[in-house]
């Protein structure tokens, strides 16, 4: 009996052999598929992500058309920041925009503690259903890092540098230990709501955590990042830490007590191999802009990556960044096909 998707996922998060690495695509539900387009006609994204029915709907879409192995649930990093603030939106062409970033110390007391039965249940909901349409399938469940969530609150949009966040961090130490440790509680009952819905593993995204330097990444970020990752009742959940455009950071958190480091592309999978050693999993890492190329070039990447990737049985494999909204379906097609047929040699000696 072939696996099922699921198995095949599990398996390779537990560094068990598989025929090929399991796979899934950063942001796989979403813009670039003409029937989430359809569907986001004349509704607010905040309409699509607090309705179940509906998130559940584009959780399944990219799965339906393409099969990946995981299916990562429909929602948003910045969902349990939607009752912490005031005037959180996500504008079409803007992204996500606050009314009143924070500005000063005070400024962190006045934020309420969201957590996900009072203030977001539609998440539990959407997982639940999704769970129960796709028992085959793996399930990600996910949540921002905290200092990309601090990044929000604080730039009061998306950032090109985290500067008022650093400045914020730098001018006033102990209210940003406040706000960190205010986000890292909400980011550990967000996961564990994830968990009781039977979710296989969990990312968490660190978007703006490459604009630090190593040393105030250590101080500032690492000992939150620890306390989710060391959690109790996260301990035997597989989790999958992703920092986008953090290869000068990757020795900094390299023991970080996570499984799996979703690796970017300012790095190669060989590279961070050296430097996390053998015993974590890799994810990643092919640049999404191949799949605007042409079918020969997204072919010959794609094996070149998953012969590089696949040495290791603790692989995914998995773009370096979200895919690119302008994405020709055509090519995520190659991509999943090329995928599909690979073939790990069985012969070889992979830990
Ligand atoms: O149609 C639209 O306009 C909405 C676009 C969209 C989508 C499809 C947003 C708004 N969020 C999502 C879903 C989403 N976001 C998922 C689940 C779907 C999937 O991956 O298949 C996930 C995992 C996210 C995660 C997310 N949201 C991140 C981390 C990933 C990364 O790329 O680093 C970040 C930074 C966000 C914030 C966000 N959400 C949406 C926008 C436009 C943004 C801003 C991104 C930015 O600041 O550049």
């Amino acid at each position: 009996m072939p696996l099922t998707p699921r198995e095949l996922f599990n398996k390779a998060l537990r560094g068990e052999f598989t025929p090929r690495p399991p796979f899934w695509f950063m942001r796989q539900a979403g813009r670039y598929l003409p029937e989430y387009r359809k569907l986001r006609e004349g509704k607010s994204f905040e309409e699509m992500l607090m309705n179940p029915e509906m998130a559940t709907e584009i959780t399944l879409q990219p799965i339906r058309r393409f099969d990946m192995d995981a299916a990562i649930i429909f929602s948003d990093i910045l969902t349990p920041l939607y009752g912490m603030t005031r005037g959180l939106k996500i504008i079409p062409s803007k992204g996500p925009v606050v009314d009143r970033p924070l500005t000063s110390p005070r400024d962190v007391d006045t934020l309420k503690k969201t957590t996900p039965k009072e203030d977001f249940p539609y998440l539990a909901e959407s997982l639940r259903m999704v769970r129960q349409e796709l028992p085959h399938h793996a399930l990600i469940g996910f949540s921002g890092a905290p200092f990309t969530l601090a990044s929000y609150l604080i730039e009061g949009a998306s950032t090109r540098d985290a500067l008022k966040t650093k400045v914020f961090a730098l001018k006033y130490p102990e209210a940003f230990s406040r706000l960190m440790k205010l986000l890292t509680d909400v980011v550990i009952e967000q996961l564990l709501t994830q968990k009781q819905q039977g979710v296989d593993a969990i990312q968490v995204f660190d978007s703006w955590g490459g604009f630090l330097p190593p040393k105030l990444y250590e101080e500032l970020v690492k000992p939150h990042l620890w306390r989710i990752f060391v959690h109790s009742d996260l301990k035997n959940l597989p989790t999958i830490f992703y920092a986008r455009g953090s290869s000068h950071l990757l020795s900094v958190l390299k023991d970080l007590p996570c499984s799996f480091f979703s690796i970017d592309f300012t790095l190669t999978l060989q590279d961070a191999r050296q430097i996390v050693g053998p015993n974590k999993g890799l994810q990643g890492n092919l640049d999404p802009s191949y799949l605007l190329s042409t079918k020969e070039v997204i072919v010959k990447e794609t094996t070149r990556m998953l012969r590089e990737g696949s040495t290791h049985l603790r692989y995914i494999f998995n773009l370096a960044v979200g895919i690119n909204k302008n994405t020709p379906v055509e090519n995520v097609e190659v991509l999943v096909q090329t995928i599909k047929q690979f073939s790990r040699d069985e012969s070889h000696d992979g830990r």
